[in-house]
């Protein structure tokens, strides 16, 4: 049976608050998303009953710690869909995931002249670590274009993606123009060209289902914190074929196998990459958000956002001096919609919207190449998760009006 989204809101105690005297609306999803009760509960009782270093100990506490984090893969392989837990990596997280691939797939496989293919939607953290590999490397890196909505532009990218590409990196959505980007076709003609196709599942995987075998993604990161699991700890998903043939990128305890003097060898996958005591208690929270989100429904999640945005998306337009940027379509929208009033600065209108006690995002959203290709200083941005309802909608059209009207007689 489907949880009634209107009774959601009470797992997450967090949600009621006042701030500024005003009842909280949170609208800064894309950032972080708030941590229900029951991953909260998860994570106390970890502590209070069970807490042991993994993988080490022969007593008790260490076993039963050792089995919740690797159950925790196995819930996080079957979320995804990956073959087997050998290819699910724990990390800290969406940004150590590419950083990872950067320096070890790319460290083993990229060759001068090789070309790197992204595109201009990229958060900071899918544009540097390449930046930093075409540089050791000598290899190009490549940006594939948008169209005025905000979508890859496919016509480009069939050019683009070429005999000499290597690599193509991708957002699944974007986290400023919340398109969703096709993953599926853009991997064959990654494949199509021996390039392998890399997935920034950040902002896709808290909002739909995701099968890294249907996309046939050879990689795909993701954060916990951004679906309901604790900062800190993340996933990066590689077919075996590939991580078998990359050298960990961290060297230490839990990850050896023989250590001698002067050589050592790794443990078998997916162990060989997680070095050090990893985080424990953040794997098995993140399996207990994987457990609540599949309580709900993947499915629902997305359809029952996709009401908000059908909802939202309209309302804001019809809000005169407002641009709300990516598709103009809300059936094409996600639930980050990032805009501009005119002649009020977005921090301003962040700061604004707060003192209505709504949280948004104001900046670049860690997305300078993409501010500059949209001639942008930066934008306000909210956006909305399975927990935010038709009222907090309300609550945000309604403190835009009174920021507008507020600015227009500030200015009197
Ligand atoms: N975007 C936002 O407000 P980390 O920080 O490693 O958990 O995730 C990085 C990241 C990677 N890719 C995309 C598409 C993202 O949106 C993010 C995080 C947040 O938009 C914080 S900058």
């Amino acid at each position: 049976i489907m949880r009634d989204f209107s009774t959601i809101r009470k797992d997450f105690p967090i949600l009621f608050q006042e701030v500024n005297d005003e009842p909280l609306v949170y609208l800064d999803n894309a950032a972080t998303t708030q941590k229900p009760t029951q991953v909260l509960d998860v994570l106390r009782h970890y502590y209070e009953h069970d807490n042991a270093n993994v993988h080490r100990g022969v007593h008790t506490l260490a076993e039963r710690a050792t089995a919740d984090y690797e159950n925790s893969r196995e819930k996080v392989r079957a979320f995804i869909n990956a073959k087997e837990t050998a290819e699910v990596l724990f990390t800290r997280g969406t940004t150590t995931g590419l950083n990872w691939l950067a320096r070890s797939y790319g460290d083993a496989f990229i060759k001068e002249g090789d070309e790197i293919v992204i595109s201009y939607m990229e958060h900071h953290s899918n544009i540097i670590p390449w930046q930093q590999l075409v540089e050791r490397k000598g290899a190009t890196l490549r940006y594939l274009p948008l169209t005025d909505e905000g979508f890859i532009d496919m016509t480009a990218a069939k050019e683009i993606i070429n005999e000499k590409t290597a690599i193509v990196s991708l957002a699944y959505v974007s986290n400023v123009l919340g398109v969703i980007n096709p993953i599926k076709e853009l991997a064959e003609m990654a494949h199509a060209n021996n390039a392998v196709m890399i997935v920034d599942g950040a902002q896709a995987t808290p909002h739909m289902a995701v099968d890294v075998q249907d996309l046939d993604a050879d990689f795909f990161a993701f954060s916990a914190h951004k679906m309901c699991g604790p900062t800190g700890i993340g996933v990066l998903y590689g077919k075996r074929k590939w991580l078998e043939q990359m050298e960990p990128v961290e060297f230490g305890g839990e990850m050896i196998d023989f250590v001698n003097l002067f050589d050592s060898t790794w443990k078998e996958l997916p162990w060989k990459f997680e070095a050090g005591t990893p985080n424990i208690a953040g794997a098995i929270a993140l399996g207990a958000a994987v457990d609540y989100l599949n309580e709900i429904g993947m499915d629902n999640i997305h359809r029952y956002e996709q009401e908000l945005v059908d909802y939202v998306l309209p309302k804001l337009q019809e809000i005169d001096g407002i641009t709300t940027y990516g598709p103009q379509d809300p059936a094409h929208h996600t639930g980050v919609i990032a805009f501009n009033l005119d002649g009020i600065h977005p921090h301003d209108v962040a700061t604004a919207l707060d003192m209505e006690g709504i949280a948004v995002r104001a900046g670049h959203h860690c997305a300078q190449p993409l501010m500059n290709y949209l001639n942008l200083p930066a934008t306000a941005r909210a956006s909305f998760y399975f927990y935010n309802t038709k009222e907090d909608a309300d609550r945000l059209i309604e403190a835009i009006k009174a920021t507008k009207e507020f600015f227009k007689d500030g200015a009197k």
